[in-house]
């Protein structure tokens, strides 16, 4: 069979000229944020991508066809579309969400997988996915996608509802460079700080895009993970956001949630828990973390 592939006219043209194209997850407008929130922020996203001069391409499965760049109408219906309708779409469901014509929201694994096939080489979400706390065989595919996609993820570290120190023992096994954005630590997801090292502070877009093609000169298949912070204005100090996530966790695991499941239900029971400021927070790291990508997608393509 051909693969059932839409890229939209900008990327394309984009691809055609070598021009800068950051990707953009569907996860987070499907499982990660209430509508309308989830609207408005994948908008501002793409927004903040543009502004860095870069083409955004946002990415999910409809009705089967892979899509690159999914239009504002998509973004609205995927949004209000309840998160059970639509599969989530790591690296293992791909193939199924398109022989049986569904409805898919990439994750960080997912987008990794079709940014890569259509030579994106740059991509902006919020906190990947890692080991889960309590469950160290609970293994995000995200990890595993990293160390055999070459594609850069600007995101603020991984989520803090995971075990931290064994999600970086993973990325290092799966020969994943961590490189800290203005920071000289792994930022928390929700706050900006953690005592966990980073492989190598980088202060500019420059010095990403020079890591990047110096990691494509050695013929590396493995991606790069960018962490930038929380922006300090919307940061939540690390103790407001670790007893929630300690009482959304527990919560989590006495219900008997699993797999898939486990992030959505944390992320919203967070944001109960801490009356919003940590969505405030979440939205604010995933609009910082797309300019990011669009100014090192803009400097790798001068390069
Ligand atoms: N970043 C956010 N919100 C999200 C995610 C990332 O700010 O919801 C999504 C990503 O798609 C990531 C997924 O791949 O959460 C991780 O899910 P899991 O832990 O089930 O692998
Ligand atoms: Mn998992």
């Amino acid at each position: 069979m051909t693969l059932p592939l839409t890229i939209n006219e900008d990327v394309k043209a984009a691809l055609n000229c070598g021009k800068p194209i950051v990707a953009l997850e569907s996860t987070l407008i499907t499982h990660g944020l209430p509508y309308p929130t989830n609207v408005e922020t994948a908008l501002a996203m793409e927004a903040a991508v543009r502004e860095s001069a870069a083409a955004p391409a946002t990415i999910a499965i409809l009705k089967g066809a892979i899509t690159i760049g999914i239009t504002a109408e998509d973004i609205e219906a995927l949004a209000r579309m309840p998160a059970d309708s639509v599969r989530k779409c790591s690296r293992r469901d791909l193939a199924i969400a398109i022989a049986m014509g569904q409805y898919g929201a990439t994750t960080v694994a997912g987008t990794m997988v079709v940014a890569n096939m259509a030579r994106i080489k740059v991509f902006a979400t919020g906190g990947i996915g890692g080991v889960h706390r309590g469950q160290p065989h609970d293994v995000s595919a995200d990890l595993t996608e990293f160390g055999r996609t070459p594609v850069t993820v600007v995101s603020s570290g991984a989520k803090s509802i995971l075990d931290l120190p064994l999600t970086l023992e993973v990325l290092e096994t799966n020969g994943v460079p961590i490189l800290g954005y203005q920071t000289d630590v792994l930022p928390a997801f929700y706050s900006a700080q953690t005592d966990l090292p980073i492989d190598q502070r980088i202060d500019s877009a420059t010095e990403a895009a020079s890591i990047i093609r110096a990691s494509e000169a050695l013929g590396a298949q493995n991606g790069i993970l960018v962490a930038a912070p929380v922006p300090a204005d919307k940061a939540l100090d690390r103790e407001t956001a670790e007893t929630a996530i300690a009482k959304a966790t527990g919560e989590a695991q006495a219900a008997g949630i699993a797999g898939k499941d486990i992030t959505p239900f944390v992320l919203s029971r967070v944001s109960e828990l801490t009356k919003g400021a940590s969505m405030a927070a979440n939205i604010a790291l995933l609009i910082n973390n797309a300019r990011i990508a669009g100014q090192i997608a803009l400097e790798l393509s001068r390069i």
